[in-house]
Parts: structure tokens; C-alpha cells; sequence
């Protein structure tokens, strides 16, 4: 691929040694994790394909998009809603942040213990590595955690354009007139950037575009339950990732027919590991790309992992927005509803996370939880105590996981989660 797109990254102002040393390791990385499981779905091919082509051909069609007038927009959570950005006929791209770079440059600007997701963001753009952020017409940062709110006001000043979403901290009528008033606002600062207004019908489009491709993961999700499990938890959380940066209509096709071929593997009773194989619930932060550290531990020590309860997973993807309303404001309250929802550890207090996580549990028959927080993410951390309080009320076993992007516990890892495993045999 290399070729054919360097005058394209070159373009795009990223470095390229570096950058090629980023795509040579995820490569490797993808090789060893992906390309080695065995009894992986066919229709899985289609995202080996994304993922061979993730600063290729994605990047052209981003370019593409520019070049007839429409505009990139990047994002860091799961609180920017596509289904506005889509109303103006814009492209929404989550900004992954998985992985260490530049943590030189990076820790000239943070403190050394600000969690890996947000250094990742910095490093990803102080080392001209990323061609999505470059891309961008606009970068939309969220008032989440401290670190975030705090961080993002360095990084609009390196950004070309940054804009930054206040969201509430409590689910009360305040908090909610609060995101409506934020959400109404950036629907503004979209109409301004594209020089498109959004019409009743343009947001009905963008909202059944994004239910389309929610429903797909939902379907996906719930083929999960089965045992044995049909598909491995790193292929699911690979779509997850996904979900993201690819076309949004492409994405549902391609969810569809895995969902299809899923189908046939459960009514014959197939799947990736054999009956009877223990099943995990993955709870915490979210695991950007290429963040498949844990999840590789997990399921090569011999357990499944069947659900996740992150931003990349359930939390992120869950509920759909109602299509019905007379007008923009109409449709825009229906937006509110859904985001409201969601259940990130920045709220407080929190109790429906939990509640979600037992149903999980529950749902996908997970034999144990295992809670992973980034380092000196204080809300996941603190609540990971609190979740594991509760499920072991429940008779749920958990295991809490603290970890960073460095391969460096690897090994401390492997051993913690196989006697974990085992422990739910005995
Ligand atoms: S809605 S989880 S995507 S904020 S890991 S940066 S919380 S210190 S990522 Fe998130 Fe939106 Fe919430 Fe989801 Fe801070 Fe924690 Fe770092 Fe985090």
C-alpha cells in the first residue's frame, strides 16, 4: 500500500519515516493477533481489508469527499453525534488514540500520569502520524473527565480548527437542557463550517443512516450469546473499532452479512472456541485501535470474551433514535434522548451503569467481568470498586485490571487473567 499513498501523506503534511514505522508495526501487531486466529468468520475478510487499507484507500475517500465540498469532521467520544454531522453531508471519523507516540513531545505538554488515551491523541498529532487528523475540517473535543477538558484546551491551540462540546456531569433536567443547548449549538458551528443548513429531512436522513448501523452492531451483539460463542471477541471488537471511520452504509452492509453467516454458525452449532469455553464481560474505558493488548491475553489463555461494556461496545452503540419528530428541534430532543443514556463513568452518581453491566452479564451469560481502567483514569478506576462490589453480590467473579498502552506487564498480565480463568473452572 505504501506506495501508491505516500504522495497522498506527504501531502497531507505527515512525517513519513515515522508514520511508516507506525504502519509497519501495526502490520506486524495485526499479523500476530488477527491473522493467526483460528475459524474466523469469512465475512471478517472485509475488515482485514479495512484494516490493510486503514491509511490507504479510507484516506482517499476522506480526500475524495473534501474535493466535492464536503467536510471531515474528527472526533475523541462518543458524545459527538454523526447523525448531525451527517445532516450537513459531512464524514465523521473517531480519532482512535490507542496507541504510544511521541511521548517525548507529549510530556512537554501533560503531566507524565495523564491516562494513555488523551497522550495518545497528543502524540498522534505532535508526530504528524495520522492522516485522519490531518484530514479534518474540524476536531470536536467533549468536557468529560478532568483530564480531557483540561488537555483539550492545549490541543485547540495546535489544531486547525477545534471545537469543544460542554456535556453535563449528572443526569438531571439541568444536565439535559445542558446537552441540548451544546448539541444545538454545534449543529450551528456545522451549518457555518459546510454552508449547508440542516432541514427536517437531511437530519431524519443522518439519523436513520446512524440507526441503521447501530441496529447492525446491536444484531451482531446479540448472535453473541450463543454457546459456542460464533465469534471471537477480537473480531467483534475489531468491527466495534471500526465503526468509527469506515462509510457508515458500507459498515452496515458489511455487518450484516457477518451477522448472516453467524446465523448459519449458531443453528449448526459452530463456533471460534468449543462449548463449554468460559465467557467474559469486558467493562471500563475504551479500547481504541489498536489497543488489542487484553483482549489477546484473555482469549489466548482459553476464555471467550462475549461482551463489551465500553465506548467501543455496548455503552457506545446501544439504544437507537426515534426517526419521528415535525421538526429539526423535534429531532433534535430525540437526539438528546439517546445521547442522555449513556452511561460514562464522568457521571455522577452512576448507578444505571451498573445496572447495565449485571444485565450484560446476564445477557450474554458471562461466566466472570474483567474491568479494565487506564492508568490515572480516576472515573473508571474508582468506579471499577464499585462494580465489582456489586457483581460479586450477584455471584459474578471480577477481576480489575489497571494498564496502559506499553507492552512492558504483558507478562503480569498473562498471569493474573489465566489464574482468573482458571479460578472460574474451580
Ligand atoms: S463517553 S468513556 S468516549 S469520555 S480513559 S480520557 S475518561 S481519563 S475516554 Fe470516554 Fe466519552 Fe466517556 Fe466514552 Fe478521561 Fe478516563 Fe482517559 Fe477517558
Amino acid at each position: 500500500m505504501a506506495e501508491n499513498y505516500r504522495q497522498m501523506w506527504s501531502n497531507l503534511g505527515l512525517d513519513l519515516n515515522t508514520h511508516d514505522a507506525l504502519l509497519d508495526t501495526l502490520g506486524h501487531v495485526y499479523q500476530d493477533i488477527y491473522l493467526s486466529q483460528q475459524d474466523r468468520p469469512e465475512t471478517m475478510k472485509y475488515f482485514d481489508f479495512v484494516m490493510s487499507e486503514v491509511h490507504g484507500l479510507r484516506v482517499k475517500e476522506l480526500l475524495d469527499a473534501k474535493a466535492e465540498g464536503r467536510k471531515v469532521i474528527g472526533s475523541y467520544c462518543v458524545f459527538v453525534p454523526e447523525e448531525l454531522i451527517l445532516a450537513v453531508d459531512g464524514v465523521s471519523v473517531g480519532l482512535c488514540a490507542g496507541a504510544d507516540f511521541g511521548a517525548e513531545e507529549v510530556e512537554k505538554l501533560l503531566p507524565r500520569n495523564t491516562c494513555a488515551l488523551i497522550k495518545s491523541a497528543f502524540g498522534f498529532k505532535l508526530s504528524r502520524v495520522c492522516p485522519y487528523v490531518e484530514a479534518c475540517d474540524m476536531v470536536v473535543g467533549e468536557n468529560t473527565c478532568d483530564g480531557k477538558k483540561k488537555a483539550y484546551e492545549i490541543l485547540g491551540e495546535i489544531m486547525r480548527r477545534f471545537y469543544v462540546i460542554d456535556l453535563p456531569q449528572t443526569k438531571s433536567d439541568a444536565g439535559r437542557a445542558l446537552l441540548k443547548t451544546e448539541y444545538r449549538n454545534f449543529m450551528h458551528a456545522l451549518e457555518e463550517l459546510s454552508g449547508k443548513s440542516i432541514s427536517r429531512e437531511s437530519l431524519i436522513h443522518g439519523i436513520q443512516i446512524v440507526n441503521r448501523k447501530r441496529q447492525a452492531v446491536h444484531d451482531l451483539s446479540r448472535l453473541r450469546d450463543a454457546d459456542p460463542a460464533p465469534i471471537s471477541g477480537l473480531d467483534a471488537l475489531l468491527v466495534n473499532q471500526v465503526f468509527f471511520y469506515d462509510d457508515p452504509i458500507r459498515f452496515t452492509q458489511s455487518v450484516n452479512k457477518i451477522c448472516e453467516e453467524l446465523q448459519i454458525r449458531v443453528a449448526q452449532r459452530s463456533g471460534v472456541f468449543p462449548k463449554g469455553t468460559k465467557r467474559i464481560l469486558m467493562s471500563g474505558c475504551p479500547m481504541a485501535v489498536p489497543n488489542w493488548k487484553l483482549p489477546s491475553i484473555i482469549e489466548n489463555a482459553g476464555a471467550v470474551i462475549v461482551g463489551e461494556e465500553s465506548c467501543i461496545g455496548e455503552r457506545g452503540a446501544r439504544g437507537l433514535t426515534s426517526e419521528t419528530g415535525s421538526t429539526v428541534d423535534s429531532l433534535l430532543d430525540n437526539i438528546v434522548d439517546r445521547y442522555f443514556q449513556i452511561d460514562c463513568a464522568v457521571f455522577t452518581p452512576n448507578r444505571s451503569r451498573l445496572e447495565h453491566i449485571k444485565e450484560m452479564a446476564e445477557k450474554y451469560k458471562a461466566d466472570g467481568v474483567i474491568h479494565y481502567s487506564l492508568q490515572f483514569c480516576q472515573p473508571y478506576q474508582i468506579e471499577s470498586g464499585v462494580v465489582e462490589s456489586v457483581l460479586e453480590k450477584e455471584g459474578i467473579p471480577v477481576l480489575r485490571i489497571e494498564t496502559d498502552y506499553s507492552q512492558e506487564d504483558i507478562g503480569q498480565l498473562r498471569t493474573r487473567v489465566e489464574a482468573f480463568i482458571e479460578s472460574l473452572s474451580a
